[in-house]
């Protein structure tokens, strides 16, 4: 029987591409209102030096959990600072606090509302199970149509996934006050918001504060997560490590997670009840912490908004001084950290996350004809689907005119020798990867789109498969990064090893990996080494341990691009 595909993904399509339009509006006020909430936050956190919040911290968590932990904290951001994550901790710290305040603001009522109602309960329930068990990654795909590249997406998609046990612990905690007290309550004829007030909420405290401490760890933990929709912080940071395989950094972020997770759980754990509250009363702590916070939070705003008012209304205030970029391990993302320094962009910054998101994020901008700065490619499908220009880059830090290389691992001409061959005759036009890439950008699957191109150009293949030995079903492992370009020629010369008797395996990794994986020999090659600049730290890395079969396309471009309708076009003009 032959049952028809149902079109949900379809369906979740249009359903997400309507909401983007209708509530266009009020997503921008979420958008606005979180970050600027963040960035106080963030102000207020780095007002003074490190140790002065190192102090801080180490006191307020001495008060709430005792002095060995005490000790604990103070060693653990001693040795954060020195390590070099102060600002990205500071920035995980702020994301956290935040997700945990507003999942207080909703939860907390929400669990109430259970509580109270059967009905509510029984509809929330499984909505909650269905957030917590659908992977968080999935939330970050509309979050980015619907609130931007940056942190927001990545506080509303922690948020979603974090909710769920302050509802249920709040529903619980008031479920289980006992029966006699309500009957008490009722006897003495108080009304429902005493019953509440007076009764249920103070005895469902610790279970209540139970759930919100957990909800805060969830938050913590998707703090990696987030970055990929370029959140910043050390989540970031894991991701960058991730990116370009580097463990050392890797574990020192991680590690610094660690402190900062424990340090967060434990005061969490312990403010109802802290430990030294017979020696200073909770209050007075509470109210000077909350004097200190509001105090700095006003110095910093009013300092913050004089120096914003002298950045007048150039490229720069109307971007937010933001240049898209893609993923951290990308080489166009060092070629713009490289570009900023070149040409004295200290107020700009190089937002990280993905090649999607970043096209997600010019698609959107591009719609409502508002400016945006995007680290770019060529050949990309963007060109022919929007009007842009590369910015003019005089002091060459995006590098010249490359190639891109096929690089494969050793030992594989003799293993595999037809793949080899192939792979090694394998050679095209910017034009002719464009084709493919535009298939893809409207809709086309890319194994279809490669087999697409691949019959409409057999003259061309036939030069890549001359002389090469059939295939007896070997398989071929080809590993790529999830840009555009690659996702084309991948399948392309992936399909190519399968007509030819092949088994071709496409893999999706990072750029560290994809070229580890070739180096070390778990993979057997890949078609995506821009060189001689782009890629230049992995191949000076990797390049005694693989086999360089050299360009199988000349003439890309990397840069910063702009819609046409931008009135600059260098990147001098963003000083
Ligand atoms: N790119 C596309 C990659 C190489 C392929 C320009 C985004 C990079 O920057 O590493």
């Amino acid at each position: 029987m032959n049952v028809p595909k149902i079109p949900l993904g379809d369906w979740v399509d249009a359903l997400v591409k309507w909401v983007t339009v209708a509530f266009a509006g009020l997503f921008t006020v979420v958008t606005t209102a979180i970050e600027g909430l963040l960035n106080i936050l963030v102000d207020v956190l780095s007002a003074g030096p490190p140790i002065l919040l190192i102090i801080v911290l180490t006191l307020l968590v001495t008060y709430t959990s005792r002095w060995p932990l005490g000790v604990f904290t103070l060693l653990g951001l001693l040795l954060i600072d020195n390590l070099g994550y102060w600002d990205s901790s500071i920035q995980t710290i702020a994301i956290v606090l935040l997700s945990g305040l507003i999942t207080i603001i909703i939860g907390i009522p929400v669990g109430i509302w259970c509580a109270q109602r059967k009905t509510v309960h029984r509809i929330v329930t499984p909505i909650l199970d269905f957030m917590q068990t659908m992977p968080a990654f999935v939330y970050l795909i509309p979050s980015i149509l619907f609130f931007g590249i940056g942190v927001v997406p990545g506080i509303i998609a922690s948020f979603i996934f974090a909710i769920a046990p302050t509802i249920r612990m709040t529903n619980l905690g008031i479920q289980e006050v006992p029966r006699d007290l309500i009957e008490a309550a009722d006897a003495f004829g108080s009304s429902n918001s005493q019953k509440l007030f007076k009764v249920q909420l103070p005895i469902a405290t610790p279970t209540i504060m139970a759930g919100v401490n957990q909800s805060i760890m969830l938050a913590l933990s998707m703090v990696v997560t987030a970055s990929l929709v370029g959140a910043p912080g050390l989540g970031a940071d894991v991701y960058r490590a991730v990116s370009q395989i580097d463990v050392g950094r890797g574990f020192e972020a991680g590690l610094s997670i660690v402190f900062i997770a424990v340090i967060l759980d434990r005061m969490t754990q312990n403010l109802r009840k802290p430990a030294y509250e017979h020696i200073l009363k909770k209050k007075i702590v509470f109210s000077i912490v909350a004097v200190l916070v509001i105090l700095t939070a006003i110095v910093t705003g009013i300092t913050k908004q004089t120096a914003e008012d002298k950045k007048g209304n150039g490229v720069g205030a109307q971007t937010d001084y933001q240049i898209i970029g893609i993923e951290p391990g990308a080489g166009i993302m060092s070629q713009a950290a490289n570009a900023l320094k070149d040409y004295h962009l200290k107020d700009w910054q190089v937002v990280e996350g993905s090649s999607a998101a970043m096209t997600a994020e010019l698609d959107k901008a591009y719609g409502q004809k508002k400016p945006i700065i995007v680290t770019g490619w060529a050949p990309h499908w963007m060109f022919s689907t929007y009007d842009l220009k590369f910015l003019k880059d005089p002091n060459k830090s995006f590098g010249a005119v490359e190639d891109i290389h096929t690089i494969v691992r050793k030992g594989l001409k003799q293993d595999v020798p037809g793949a080899y061959t192939i792979l090694d005759q394998f050679s095209w036009k910017p034009a002719d990867i464009e084709k493919v890439m535009v298939d893809i950008k409207n809709g086309m699957d890319a194994a279809q789109a490669a087999k697409k191109w691949i019959r409409a150009n057999g003259d061309q293949v036939a030069k890549w498969t001359n002389g090469a030995k059939a295939g007896n079903g070997e398989t071929v492992n080809l590993v790529y990064v999830a840009w555009d370009t690659e996702i084309a020629s991948t399948n392309v010369i992936g399909k190519v090893l399968e007509d030819n008797g092949y088994k071709a395996k496409l893999s999706q990794v990072e750029v560290g990996p994809m070229f580890a994986g070739v180096a070390n020999g778990s993979v057997d090659g890949m078609v995506a080494g821009w060189l001689p600049s782009t890629h230049k730290e992995y191949y000076e890395q990797y390049k005694n341990n693989f086999v360089d079969l050299g360009a199988n396309l000349h003439g890309t471009r990397n840069g910063l691009v702009v819609p046409k309708y931008m009135e600059i076009d260098s990147l001098e003009d963003l000083k």
